[in-house]
């Protein structure tokens, strides 16, 4: 905690609880409880959510469990105490924290919403005695959350209320309250990243200043909240162009959460230009592009290739698009009607981009002979250098040729089927000739129709 605000994810760097399951005093010495009991400690995240990432917290590895039981018939109540704060309420002041509601059972009353933040503040009074609304304009009670049906159970659903009400207070304790009215009832669900800062009100002079498009990203093929990619593109344009977290997916190119990487943060593996109608339709052709600070020559293969990044260093409107990821590079993308341009800034010397874009048509793996042969002395690739044939693909079309550690190592267009290439693999051109036809004599990727991707 410091004088200018407060921030908890509940993790290891973060204030730890000041208290674990302990149940607020009110004014008169009393334990605020009635007909129910909370419990609040830190944990790993929810199980099982319905679209995020399991087991760890909306950001970072950790949030706050909270589960209870309505014991009493009608209504219950209880409040937790959780930080202790020394903290003065400003007219700019707001508190905004995230929640997951877990079901339970098949209860779909879902007290598991009847629960709110609250602060007490120096005075004696609490906020939710001050009629504070949240971002939609319900009242920011433990009671008025769970009648607004505006919390999604098993989402991470963000609220942020203005505390201008309490301007001049100062709050000295930050509680978490269950009010349900119709027990008995068994509730739970999980906290993250509370925050109580001064943020002077944004006020948008456009429209797209209004829009955020990862919204809708939160979607996977079995719920979708949206089902949409974060495009930036001007009305009516040529193409998309977005922001991609799967460059090996023509569906679901981007997912806000639920692929984060072991430490919780989403990653990028591209930039992409995109006609996607519906992730159920897929797209049709792509390009792809993303910067890399790898000295020398960056690795084209995704999972290394890939940068993280943090949602709250992106910026998506329809106009523009903008991250900075943890390595510091800066990737930026401004639509115009039949393309995009794209500036990157990197920190340091080594900059780089990598250019791609999802191939289901083909690879052929080579040996090394064959690798050298055609990245050292710009050979054509005969059979007898291929020893594997990935996907699918017609005479003519492009494929890649990959080493056998996986990365590509250059790309061309491919002189035969897929399904003619397996019975000639490892087999001389002459040989081939001889018993299948002077047509086998030919190159699989003859050398003018090659690129070199590894110098
Ligand atoms: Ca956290």
């Amino acid at each position: 905690m410091h004088s200018r605000g407060f921030f908890s994810s509940f993790e290891n760097t973060d204030p730890p609880l000041t208290w674990i399951d302990t149940t607020d005093l009110g004014r008169d010495g009393t334990p605020r409880a009635a007909g129910a009991t909370l419990t609040t400690r830190e944990g790993r995240g929810p199980a099982k959510p319905a679209t995020a990432k399991p087991r760890v917290g909306f950001t970072g590895l950790r949030a706050l469990r909270y589960a209870g039981s309505h014991t009493a018939q009608g209504p219950g109540t209880v409040t937790n105490k959780l930080f202790l704060l020394e903290l003065p309420i400003t007219e700019h002041t707001e508190l905004s924290y995230v929640i997951l509601p877990e079901p339970r059972g098949d209860d779909l009353r879902f007290p598991s919403t009847y629960v709110a933040v609250d602060l007490a503040f120096s005075d004696g009074t609490y906020l939710s005695d001050l009629g504070a609304a949240d971002q939609l304009g319900f009242p920011l009670t433990a009671r008025g959350q769970g009648e607004s049906r505006a919390l999604t159970p098993n989402q991470w659903n963000i609220r942020r209320v203005r505390l201008g009400v309490a301007a001049g207070r100062t709050a000295v304790r930050a509680l978490l309250t269950y009010d349900f009215p119709d027990g008995p009832a068994e509730y739970a669900g999980w906290l993250d990243d509370i925050t109580i800062t001064d943020r002077p009100p944004r006020q948008p002079t456009r429209p797209v200043e209004y829009v955020v498009t990862t919204r809708g990203t939160d979607s996977t093929r079995g719920y979708s909240r949206g089902n949409t990619i974060p495009a930036t593109a001007v009305p009516h344009g040529f193409t998309f162009w977005t922001p991609v977290t799967d460059a090996g997916a023509q569906g679901w190119l981007y997912t806000y959460h639920r692929h984060n990487n072991d430490q919780n943060l989403p990653a990028l593996e591209a930039l992409a230009a995109s006609h996607l109608p519906s992730p159920w339709m897929g797209d049709r052709q792509t390009f792809q592009v993303l910067p890399s600070v790898a000295p020398k020559t960056p690795s084209t293969r995704r999972r290394k290739r890939k940068l993280t990044f943090r949602h709250a260093n992106e910026q998506a409107r329809p106009h523009h698009y903008r991250v900075r990821f943890t390595n510091g590079v800066v990737a930026e993308i401004a639509p115009a009607d039949h393309a995009a341009i794209l500036r990157f800034t990197f920190p340091g010397e080594d900059a780089n981009l990598v250019f791609d874009n999802v191939n289901r048509h083909g690879r052929l793996t080579l040996d090394p002979g064959a690798v050298a042969a055609v990245v050292d002395r710009r050979s054509s690739l005969l059979p007898a250098g291929v020893v594997a044939v990935d996907g699918e693909f017609a005479a003519g079309d492009p494929v890649d040729l990959i080493d056998q550690n996986g990365d590509a190592v250059a790309r061309g267009l491919v002189n035969y089927d897929a399904a003619e290439l397996p019975a000639l693999l490892g087999r001389s051109t002459r040989d081939l000739a001889a018993t299948l036809g002077a047509g086998y004599d030919r190159e699989v990727v003859h050398r003018d129709d090659l690129v070199v991707l590894r110098p």
